[in-house]
């Protein structure tokens, strides 16, 4: 029914960092295999990859992109994904959907940053690893001395499959030439390093290649599964520009890169039960959603998703965990940069797509069974920016818009942050400026945007004892009355709140006594001092009085939130702020700005370690509010060689001259609000 057998298709998806030239060699491949009739150009706007005005206007890869292409018997599927960090969400999210991530690294910028995390990710998620030297036609370019980085850097186990010739006008197979003249290194001893690599997943076949029985087409057969496993790290020479070394990328495809069926097995996981997903035609439907995509001309909506068991026709129902009932796709389609055509049936194993229905990223979805498939780990989303609509009753329309934006990266997040402001969180500025300039383009929606509240914290540092507090209302026929008497005490860092009844006899009735509690959270989720949530303290109740008629919920609950403010601001009250942990990578010879830098923003260092390819990485801890604008600042101190995550370590008190800023400016906003209601 597909047309191929499944054990010839072929699922790659490209990564690495910004520029190395993904696009570049998918283009190449397509027209190398007959698919296109001209070489599509990334600085020429005719990349087929690279098809939205944005991505043309900026000569970069702001979403992945499907393409798909036949070649000798192979059935193959192309992601192509972006470089730049900022949007690394769709790069990480194609994993799910192959079997192997060809990893392109520049040979005019060596490793980068992207390069070491991307590799890192597919491994972590267990799939086969390519590596791409591509623009060997790059002037001044080391080679040999990139090779032996990339050696060091990934390990022994990457070993060139061929190696530049003819001064960089061609590639020399290493794996079938037992010996050869190459521009650098040996053929004869890269021929040797692959085959031991190839071997060396499996025991059986060690013993025969060191007994010298070892057969070339036995060499051949071991190829994919050893880099499915990871013990070989196949590495190609191209120039992607020039027509070298794409003739060879794509013979190797059918002996070095793994089918659905010897490639990462997914497992469907149902509560306890695992049950690992056979990639075959019969057996029911599983697949999983692994990109989202609005068509930027009919806004219609596209899910990219990969087939792992079964197959699927348009007239199937299919549900998820979301919605059990299920619904019906009506058309099967194939995505081809922009285009799509229309298929008969998905089947397991390849790369499919679906119009306009309600799944999210990395959601599985099934005919008849459920259950989840796992996706890569996916970074977390630090860079935030506050953003206030600048026209009144636009605040639907671009909630409406963000949910887009949020549902087709998983590494985009909007929230509502402190005190109710819209916040926005992604991986970097360009990717949040991509949002908002999407918003004003699209959707006539324009924004002012500054940086996010940072979340501070109040507690107590000493206990204040015996306060009384009574609340006294008489007005006309029904009063309040309520008079509570608390101890309030410190507590450890990250103990939270506890509230002790330690009322002897029935001074206050049982009954009220809960409301004293939900008095002072309430009073503890507004804050005492300076508007932000109270943390870390523990209150004892231990005395008070009724009134027979007047003493009701609310009068207790306000008694509550009186004796807790006063007894609050007597216990030596203090501001807690976030304290992150950050790691920045930068060129080497940067580490010195970057260490001064962080110590003016009252950072400790945590260390630092030197990477192969002259990068190191500085770990230290650091208050967030200092590192608000951290983005900009790194790149324009390592002219955006820099990169950076940050994660919370813990809370510490706030230096007391900038706690007092901070209750100034909580004064000064709420004086503004009040007068602002008065108007
Ligand atoms: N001479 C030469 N130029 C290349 C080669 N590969 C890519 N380029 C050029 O390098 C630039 C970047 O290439 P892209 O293919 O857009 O790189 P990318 O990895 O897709 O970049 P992002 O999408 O931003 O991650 C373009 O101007 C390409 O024409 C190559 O092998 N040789
Ligand atoms: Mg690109």
């Amino acid at each position: 029914m597909a047309g191929f057998e499944i054990g010839n298709v072929r699922n790659l998806t490209l990564v690495g960092h910004g520029g190395s030239g993904k696009t570049s060699l998918a283009e190449a491949l397509l027209f190398k295999a007959g698919v296109t009739k001209r070489l599509g150009s990334v600085p020429d706007g005719t990349s087929i990859l690279d098809y939205t005005e944005e991505s043309r206007e900026k000569k970069s890869s702001l979403d992945s992109a499907i393409c798909h292409f036949s070649y000798n018997d192979l059935h193959i599927n192309l992601t192509d994904t972006p470089g730049v960090a900022a949007f690394c969400g769709p790069a990480v999210a194609s994993l799910a959907a192959a079997e192997i991530a060809v990893v392109v690294v520049s040979a005019a910028s060596g490793i980068q940053v992207n390069t070491r995390r991307m590799f890192n990710r597919a491994r972590d998620f267990g799939l086969g690893v390519w590596i791409v030297i591509n623009h060997i036609d790059a002037p001044n370019v080391d080679l040999p001395g990139l090779l032996g980085q990339i050696q060091e850097t990934f390990g022994a186990e990457c070993v060139p499959i061929n190696l530049p010739c003819d001064g960089g006008k061609g590639v020399i197979d290493c794996a079938t030439n037992e010996s050869g003249s190459s521009d650098f290194s040996d053929v004869a001893k890269a021929h040797t390093a692959l085959l031991e690599a190839l071997v060396g997943a499996d025991d059986a076949l060690m013993e025969k290649y060191l007994g010298g029985e070892l057969t070339k087409e036995e060499a051949e057969a071991a190829g994919a599964n050893a880099v499915a496993q990871g013990a070989c790290v196949p590495i190609f020479f191209t120039d992607s520009v020039g027509d070298v070394g794409i003739s060879e990328f794509l013979g190797a495809l059918k002996s070095f890169c793994p089918s659905p069926l010897t490639g990462k097995q997914r497992v469907l996981v149902d509560g306890e039960t695992s049950t690992e997903l056979t990639p075959t035609e019969d057996g029911p439907f599983v697949g999983q959603v692994f990109k989202i995509t609005t068509d930027p001309k009919s806004h219609i909506k596209y899910l990219a998703i990969r087939v792992l068991s079964g197959q699927l026709t348009p007239d199937m129902t299919i549900k998820s965990a979301r919605d059990p009932k299920g619904t019906r796709p009506g058309h099967v389609l194939k995505l081809h940069g922009a285009e799509h055509s229309e298929l008969k049936a998905g089947v397991a194993g390849d790369i499919i797509a679906l119009a306009k229905l309600d799944f999210h990223i990395g959601e599985t979805i099934y005919a008849t069974d459920g259950g989840t498939v796992e996706m890569p780990v996916f970074p977390k989303p630090m860079f935030a920016l506050a953003i206030e609509s600048k026209a009144h009753g636009d605040e639907d329309k671009i909630a409406a818009a963000l949910r887009r934006f949020q549902d087709e990266d998983i590494c985009f997040v909007s929230e509502r942050g402190m005190g109710g402001e819209l916040i926005i969180r992604g991986m970097g500025d360009l990717q949040l400026r991509t949002c908002l300039s999407r918003m004003a383009h699209h959707h006539k929606l324009e924004v002012d945007t500054k940086p996010p509240r940072i979340p501070y914290r109040e507690t107590i540092t000493s206990s204040a004892t015996n306060i009384e507090y009574t609340h006294k209302k008489q007005s006309g026929g029904s009063g309040q009355f309520g008079r509570v008497i608390i101890n309030v005490l410190p507590a450890e860092r990250g103990e939270g709140y506890e509230f002790v009844d330690k009322i002897f006899g029935g001074a206050i009735d049982q009954a009220f006594r809960p409301s004293v509690d939900k008095g002072i959270r309430g009073q503890m989720a507004e804050g005492v001092m300076a508007g932000y949530p109270v943390v870390d303290v523990k209150v004892e109740l231990i005395d008070g009085k009724v009134h027979p008629v007047d003493s009701k919920d609310i009068a207790f609950q306000i008694a509550g939130r009186g004796a807790f403010k006063e007894g609050f601001m007597k216990a030596k009250p203090t501001l807690l702020e976030p304290i992150v942990e950050i790691e920045v990578t930068v060129p080497a010879d940067g580490v010195g700005d970057i260490t001064g830098d962080l110590a003016s923003r009252r950072g400790r260092p945590q260390g630092q370690e030197v990477l192969p390819g002259g990068f190191a990485v500085i770990k230290a801890t650091v208050p967030l509010a200092e590192v608000a604008d951290y983005a900009s600042r790194l790149s324009s101190m390592t002219g955006g060689q820099g990169s950076y995550t940050m994660e919370l370590s813990h809370y510490d008190p706030v230096p007391g001259n900038v706690q007092q800023q901070i209750i100034d400016q909580h004064k000064k906003e709420l004086e503004e609000h009040a007068a602002h209601a008065h108007h």
